[in-house]
């Protein structure tokens, strides 16, 4: 993966307290920005959901990337897992879970389409300038429908892991326009 791709999902959206590690506290902030976002309430099925997929994630992250054991993924763990992972054409087995969440997150209005409000509402939340997010939502759907399908998320998703392309849209599927 690019590292300016790799750091920027490290920083911006899984280290979420940016003490410089991820560890389970990390993983509630977002389950809060996400309910905050989806107007969710503890309780509520849906919230109940995203509760469960944050878990699968943290607890198969740490499996993967906790090489010392000490209940946190740090940097150098961070760029060890994705630096196997790519050398094995293989995602880490968390990915596939986070994909959903993330595009569930995003996807307010439940449709199966993410659009550039709800994008922006998303990647706002989690520190991207407004500006910055409606720049890359355009570059994200260049050529395109206005509007990401889930289909269309993961292939995003995947650019953004292995592409070296600074052109690919990938690039543009976490709110960054400019690197
Ligand atoms: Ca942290
Ligand atoms: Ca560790």
């Amino acid at each position: 993966m690019a590292i300016r791709n790799c750091w920027h999902l490290f920083h911006t959206f899984f280290d979420a307290n940016q003490n410089g590690t991820i560890d389970k506290k990390d993983f509630d902030m977002a389950l809060e920005k996400t309910a905050k976002n989806r107007s969710l309430s503890a309780g509520d099925a849906k919230h109940k959901e995203v509760q469960e997929s944050l878990s699968y994630v943290w607890e198969h992250l740490k499996k993967v990337a906790d090489r010392d054991n000490d209940g946190t993924v740090s940097t150098e763990e961070w760029l060890k897992m994705w630096d196997e992972a790519i050398s094995a054409k293989q995602n880490p087995p968390w990915v596939d879970r986070y994909q959903s969440f993330l595009f569930e997150a995003e996807d307010v209005t439940g449709d199966g389409k993410v659009d550039e409000q709800e994008y922006t509402t998303a990647y706002t939340s989690y520190g991207v300038a407004a500006d910055e997010c409606k720049n890359a939502f355009k570059k994200l759907t260049n050529g395109g429908p206005d509007t990401i399908s889930k289909d269309v998320f993961e292939k995003r998703f995947q650019e953004f892991v292995t592409s070296n392309d600074p052109n690919a849209a990938g690039n543009y599927l976490f709110g960054k326009a400019s690197f």
